[in-house]
């Protein structure tokens, strides 16, 4: 098979990619390893950035998420049982973020992309990127029990964390700068109505607590935990009373509980691969970095970034010029480490290290109060998790 741009992985980045582009008249193949089912079915993120938001729309896959998705206007932070809104709109100049989820956000752009008839292969792994530094590079991959090869002009690796196309970066360019966190995220879906109206931020000496949400029958939970923790050691009330007594405030009510559907642990980990061009590869998302989830900045990113390889794809096309595929890794790994950046500090003021000291938890909590009675330290939070504008890529 042959395609202009080969595109391995069917996440928010390939997915996005293949409809940012078909909407240009460029050919794309999409391969995926998984089926659709599970494909959809993912649970991870729930916050879409503005500018996200604003991509989704513009690629003609806003639809649903402008019905069913809920703008939030702020977070609420809680500590040392007091509650303080952080309100977005008066911090940033009018910018909010969307709730709805990325598996509903998958599942519209595989309906679409299904729609408009252009290849999208479920149970199709990736090998290898084989050529990429040649004018031909192509993607070994396997389908149906049979090793095949798509040959491309381009092939984009959106094949996240895990993924196939990084290896393809020849070792002695590769540049990679990590951190691993020593605790994770147990993360539970409930059949219980949100709690509170928005997002709920709980630093406690017992550690982090978040309170997200799915639609208005079903909440989203999150809890710090130990990196190795087993999720099916925590039963469903031990998980309730834990979130809370890590949420609770003076004079707060209860939490609306309702049975678990799903449990999970997710360790948390920051990871940037450089450069994210090797020849005719162009990594995005998940495939070049990683952020922990805290920031809410993982899918955010990975749009962020195929918009703006869409971007110098479509110039390419149009007038030969290669001026923006040029700059596809310096302009996405600016936002990137700012986006690590945001995500690192926000998890340290947040979660509880297990080898805090006293010291340590007074300079957390001042820090903490600085951001409730500082403007301009609440701006800074604001502005950073309702994202910067995507200068120029709409
Ligand atoms: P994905 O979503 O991992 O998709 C990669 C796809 O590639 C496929 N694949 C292959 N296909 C073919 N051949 C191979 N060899 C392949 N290897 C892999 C995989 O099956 C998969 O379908 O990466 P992508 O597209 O870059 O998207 C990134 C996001 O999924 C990720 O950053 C976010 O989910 C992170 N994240 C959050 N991001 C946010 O912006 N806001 C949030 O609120 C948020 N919350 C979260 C999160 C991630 C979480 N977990 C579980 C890590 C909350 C959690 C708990
Ligand atoms: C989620 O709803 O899954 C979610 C929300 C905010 C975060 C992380 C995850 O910071």
């Amino acid at each position: 098979m042959r395609t202009q741009v080969g595109i391995i992985g069917a996440g928010p980045a390939g997915l996005v990619l293949a409809r940012l582009l078909h909407a240009a008249g460029i050919e794309t193949v999409v391969i995926e390893a998984r089926d659709r089912s599970y494909v959809e079915g993912r649970q991870r993120a729930g916050i879409l950035e503005h500018g996200t938001a604003d991509i989704l729309r513009a690629a003609g896959a806003g639809e649903r998420m402008d019905r069913e998705g809920h703008r939030h206007d702020g977070i609420e932070l809680r500590f040392d049982r007091r509650r303080h809104r952080v309100d977005f709109p008066s911090l940033t100049g009018g910018r909010s973020v969307m709730v709805y989820a990325q598996t509903e956000v998958c599942k519209d752009l595989i309906a679409l992309r299904l729609r408009d008839g252009g290849p999208l292969l479920f149970g199709a792994e990736a090998l290898a990127v084989e050529g990429a530094d040649t004018g031909r590079p192509r993607v070994r991959y396997r389908h149906e029990g049979r090793e095949r090869t798509l040959e491309c002009a381009y092939v984009a690796g959106c094949d996240g964390f895990w993924g196939v196309a990084r290896a393809a970066v020849p070792a002695a360019l590769s540049r990679t700068y990590e951190r691993a966190y020593p605790y994770g995220w147990l993360g539970v879906l409930a059949d219980a109505p949100p709690s509170h109206d928005e997002l709920v931020y709980a630093r406690h000496d017992r550690g982090f607590a978040l309170l997200s949400h799915r639609s208005p029958t079903v909440s989203r939970l999150y809890l710090q935990v130990p990196a190795d923790t087993d999720p099916a050691a925590w039963g469903d009330t031990q998980i309730w009373d834990e979130l809370e007594r890590r949420c609770a405030t003076e004079g707060g009510g209860r939490l609306t509980r309702g049975p678990l559907t799903a449990k999970s642990v997710t360790p948390l980990r920051s990871y940037v691969h450089e450069p994210m061009r090797y020849g005719r590869l162009f990594l995005a998302g998940d495939a070049a970095h990683i952020v922990p989830p805290t920031g809410a900045k993982g899918l955010n990113l990975a749009v962020g970034d195929v918009a703006t390889l869409a971007r110098a794809l479509v110039a390419h096309a149009r007038t030969g010029d290669t001026a923006l595929l040029d700059a596809y890794s310096a302009t996405c790994l600016r936002r990137v480490w700012q986006a690590e950046r945001f995500s690192n500090a926000l998890t340290a003021l947040l979660h509880r290290h297990p080898d805090a000291t006293p010291f340590d938890d007074r300079l957390q909590l001042a820090q903490l109060d600085r951001v409730a009675t500082s403007r301009p330290a609440r701006a800074d939070l604001a502005e950073a998790y309702t994202g910067r504008p995507l200068d120029g890529v709409l």
